[in-house]
Order: structure tokens, then sequence, then C-alpha cells
């Protein structure tokens, strides 16, 4: 994990120096994260950014999340005083979930336009988030099914594009690309398990004792239905010891790691059911003063 925490700061430098640029031209950021991680797939750091801007918490994937949790998402971001919504961004009720979520956030500003007679202002946005979390997707289908966007361009000084929806929401064609923020070994393995960092940067055994730590508590019937185990294989063997087990039910021998391949693409394609890895009470990424 040690190459990505050194990988990432230039990168991000450089992504929120665009981002500040940008932020001068929009009304509002809708701020992505994937409801599987609602704290690892966000950066404190763009808190500094934002300023004052106003923004819309946009969680995404939560089709593949576990919907109780999303709840006790839904209302921690609020307490914080941050205005949220939650969708599968694929969805055919996208552009209204979203725009009305924005003039609801803009409410007072509009308002205050109309009094001096600036009627049906478009709202300017910028969608931003870590890689995977869903920002093409998301401007895909905000704008119409055939608007091309390919890949994030960060760095590139060019002349702003707006893309237009028939929702009158004005989005930047590029969206601000966020960088994780590894403060915690945590996040690496949430991110890790729910696809968003390459498998050639995590060790895939650890990842998958991660996860079988994880549905032991959380949902042990997920695993042994899926791979035909033993309900009360918990209680007479640890986490190694199950994934051998699942190794060999899988016709593997003792090629683990090929097993700890298939569970983690289980898991990343919802075969394990849907899940929330965290909760606010889990206090990642609160560093701990230990001098
Ligand atoms: N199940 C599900 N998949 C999603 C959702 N949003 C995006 N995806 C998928 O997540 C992957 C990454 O999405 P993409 O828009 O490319 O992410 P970006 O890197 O932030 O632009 C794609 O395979 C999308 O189809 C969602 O709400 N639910
Ligand atoms: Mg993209």
């Amino acid at each position: 994990m040690s190459q990505i925490i050194q990988w990432f700061p230039g990168h991000m430098a450089k992504a929120f120096r665009l981002m500040r640029e940008n932020l001068k031209h929009v009304d509002i950021v809708f701020e992505l994260v994937d409801a599987r991680i609602p704290l690892s797939s966000r950066n404190p750091e763009l808190d500094e950014v934002l300023g004052d801007k106003p923004r819309l918490i946009v969680m995404t994937k939560t089709d593949l999340a576990d919907p109780e949790r999303t709840s006790i998402w839904r209302a921690y971001f609020e307490s914080q005083g941050l205005s949220v919504v939650s969708l599968d961004t694929r969805g055919h009720k996208t552009p209204q979930i979203i725009t009305k979520a924005a003039r609801l956030v803009l409410a007072d500003k509009w308002a205050n336009l109309a009094e001096k007679g600036v009627q049906d202002k478009a709202i300017r946005a910028l969608v931003a988030g870590i890689p995977n979390v869903g920002k093409s997707t998301l401007l895909n289908h905000l704008v119409t099914k055939n608007v091309a966007i390919t890949g994030d361009r960060p760095g590139v000084t060019k002349k702003l594009q707006w893309l237009k929806t028939p929702t009158n929401l004005e989005l930047l064609d590029t969206p601000g690309v966020l960088w994780p923020k590894f403060v915690d070994q945590r996040v690496g393995q949430h991110l890790a398990m729910t696809g968003a960092i390459k498998d050639q940067l995590i060790n895939l055994d650890d990842i998958a004792l991660a996860v079988l730590k994880f549905f032991r508590e959380y949902n042990p019937e997920a695993i042994t239905t899926r791979y035909h185990l033993n309900k009360d294989i918990w209680e007479t063997q640890s986490d190694v010891d199950v994934l051998l087990t699942i190794t060999q039910k899988l016709g593997f021998k003792d090629d683990y790691n090929r097993a700890a391949e298939r569970m983690l693409l289980d898991l990343r394609r919802g075969k394990l059911g849907r899940y929330t890895l965290e909760l606010p009470s889990d206090n990642i990424g609160e560093v701990v003063d230990e001098s």
C-alpha cells in the first residue's frame, strides 16, 4: 500500500488546483460517494477546497449497498448540515432526484435572483469524486443517453465545456477527480473490496481475509450459502481456515489465491448480497494523537 500513498499527493494537488479553477464557474458541487464505503470514498481535504461553495452529497451504488445502513449514513450527513441524496445513478429517476435536491440547496439564492428579475437560471454544477464512484455514469444519465463522455482528463487546460440537461442543469463536462486518502489501513481494504483500486495494487489474500472477517459479523450466511459450507464453520474455524475450506470447495486444491480472487469478484458483483462496509461510528480516518 505504501506505493499508492506516495503516488497520490502530486496528482491530488493538481486535481485540487484544477478544481479550484472550475469552482469559480459553478453554483454547486455534486460530491459523489460510494454508498458501500461512504467514509473511504471521500477525501476530507475537499472541505477545504470547497469552502462555503454549496454542495450536494450524492451516494451512488445504493442498489449494491445495505438499505438500512444507507439510511444511517443519510442521517449522519444531514446531522453534519449536508444535503444528501442516495440512488442507483443508472436509474431513470436520476435527473429528477438530482435536480430537485440541487434546487433545494440553492433555493434561497434562486429566490433572491427571482426578486431581481432573473428567472429560471440554469444551475451550474461540477461533479466530483474518486475514480470508479460513478461520475461518468451520472453525467451520462443526467444529460441524455447518447452524450459521449470519454474518461477523466485531469490537468488539461482548455475552454470549459458544459453539458445541458433537460432539467435545466449545466454540468462541467470534465468531472473533478478526487483521490482517496489512505489515513487508515481499512480505507485501502475497503476500496479494494469494492473494486475502487486495481487488483495489481493489492494483496489478494489480505483482502480476502478482511472480507471473511467482515462477513463473520455482518452476514455469515452469505458466505456459507455461496460456497456450500456448514453454517457452524464460523464457530470451529479461523478466517484463514475458512479461506482454505472455500478453496477446496471451489476445487482449487491449495491455490487459495485463486479462491481469494473469486471471492472478491463475487463480492464486487453482488453475489454475496448487498453490503455496506462502514458505519459512521467506525471512526475510520480519525487520527488518534499518540504523541
Ligand atoms: N450497480 C451500480 N453500478 C454503478 C452505479 N454508478 C456507476 N456504476 C458502475 O460503476 C463503474 C464505474 O462508473 P464510472 O461512471 O465509470 O465511474 P467514474 O470513474 O467515477 O467516472 C461502472 O461500471 C458503472 O456502470 C450505480 O449506482 N450502481
Ligand atoms: Mg469517469
